[in-house]
């Protein structure tokens, strides 16, 4: 089995797990964060950057590869890992979430999505078939199927007839699909319902995708919100298969996520909050923007060992930020994504080891949740 997921262990107190998920292009060691690369590259970083990060596998969006270069100009380079230098995994969103967020300039049929590009204005239409010709055209390893992302907040009416929508749509991927070399996962939806969720989660686990991704949270619902719903959700997906959290990926909830059963994350957070001068670390958010560093000649964390936090100070990046020097952003690009992972090793070796529930209790603590 070309993807196989081993569930290596579980925690004893919680949904917690350590695992391994094998792809062509190497194992994928979880729970883990896969920093975002919507445009075939990690913001401000070269994939050797991201690779001494510790990234074990980028995300990149079939909505913005699709409209430029093109996917077909992608399969003449010779696939998106060739493209862009990365011979790790790389997993391709469907498009299911940029689309619905473009609002007047998009339409829903059961056929597809018909909207108007952000670039040019120019007028798609992206369908189930099509979205899994553009994934193929990427050649990521793993791809997933096209969804809606129901908005937030939406009514039960509409909330049920977009999810079944979605359902619809994920057997018209499966049938579509013709590449063996990918895995294609299906997209639990069901807005803000418990009973939707459930429903959703029955569904797309009776698919039998080689994985099982939860979309449509962390929409702007509240946190404790989204936790409960996630609790409802992974009980219902294959035990032996891996669990995806689509959009989500702050401190906090990577660790609710991986106690409540979940493998695999994504955020733009870590990369775009580095952009506007703000570090994640060990003892929380740090803006080293702010006047307060101007002096402060200490690393970003202390306790990191990325290459930022080896070589600069906070008095040296924040003069960086305020002289426009695009170095800023990198360094703490490369800390924020150097950081996440870190956090997630740490995690599965507490899951190995047994104190899942004291790791999360410390981190939260520091943290400052
Ligand atoms: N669907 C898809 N991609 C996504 C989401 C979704 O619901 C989300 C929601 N947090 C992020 N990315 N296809
Ligand atoms: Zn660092």
């Amino acid at each position: 089995m070309m993807f196989e997921f081993e569930v290596l262990k579980e925690c004893e107190k919680t949904g917690a797990r350590a695992g391994v998920l094998h792809t062509p292009h190497g194992d994928i060691k979880t729970p883990v964060y896969m920093p975002v690369g919507t445009q075939a590259a990690v913001k401000a970083l070269t994939t050797q950057q991201v690779e001494e990060c510790g990234a074990q596998i980028l995300l990149a969006n079939t909505y913005h590869l699709y409209l430029r270069p093109g996917d077909e100009l992608v399969k003449e380079a010779g696939g998106l890992h060739q493209f862009m230098h990365w011979d790790k995994p790389i997993l391709t969103d469907s498009g299911g979430f940029q689309v619905f967020s473009l609002g007047e300039l998009r339409r829903l049929t059961e056929k597809g999505a018909h909207f108007k590009s952000h670039l040019d204005g120019s007028a798609h239409t992206l369908t189930p078939e099509k979205v899994m010709q553009i994934e193929q055209n990427l050649g990521a390893d793993i791809i997933m199927a096209f969804d809606e992302c129901t908005p937030y907040p939406a009514t039960y009416e509409y909330t049920k007839n977009s999810m079944e929508r979605t359902h619809r749509w994920a057997e018209r991927c499966q049938k579509a699909k013709t590449s063996r070399n990918q895995a294609l996962f299906g997209i639990v939806q069901g807005g803000m319902f418990a009973d939707l969720r459930r429903e959703s989660a029955l569904a797309i686990n009776s698919m039998d995708f080689p994985g099982n991704a939860i979309g449509g949270l962390s929409v702007g619902e509240p946190k404790a919100k989204m936790y409960e719903l996630l609790e409802v959700v992974t009980p219902l997906l294959e035990r032996n298969k891996p669990r995806y959290l689509m959009g989500v990926g702050t401190p906090d909830c990577l660790l609710e996520g991986i106690e409540r059963g979940v493998d695999m994350f994504d955020c733009v957070l870590q990369t775009r909050i580095a952009r506007n001068g703000t570090a994640l670390t060990s003892q929380g958010k740090k803006v080293v923007r702010n006047a307060e560093y101007a002096r402060d000649f200490s690393p970003l964390d202390p306790e990191c060992d990325c290459y930022a936090c080896r070589n600069f100070t906070r008095a040296y990046i924040r003069h960086l930020l305020k002289a426009g020097e695009i170095l800023g952003g990198m360094l703490l690009s490369l800390h924020n994504i150097h950081f996440t992972v870190k956090l997630m090793e740490g995690a599965r070796e507490a899951i190995l080891g047994g104190y899942f529930p004291e790791y999360k209790k410390e981190k939260f603590q520091k943290l400052g949740y």
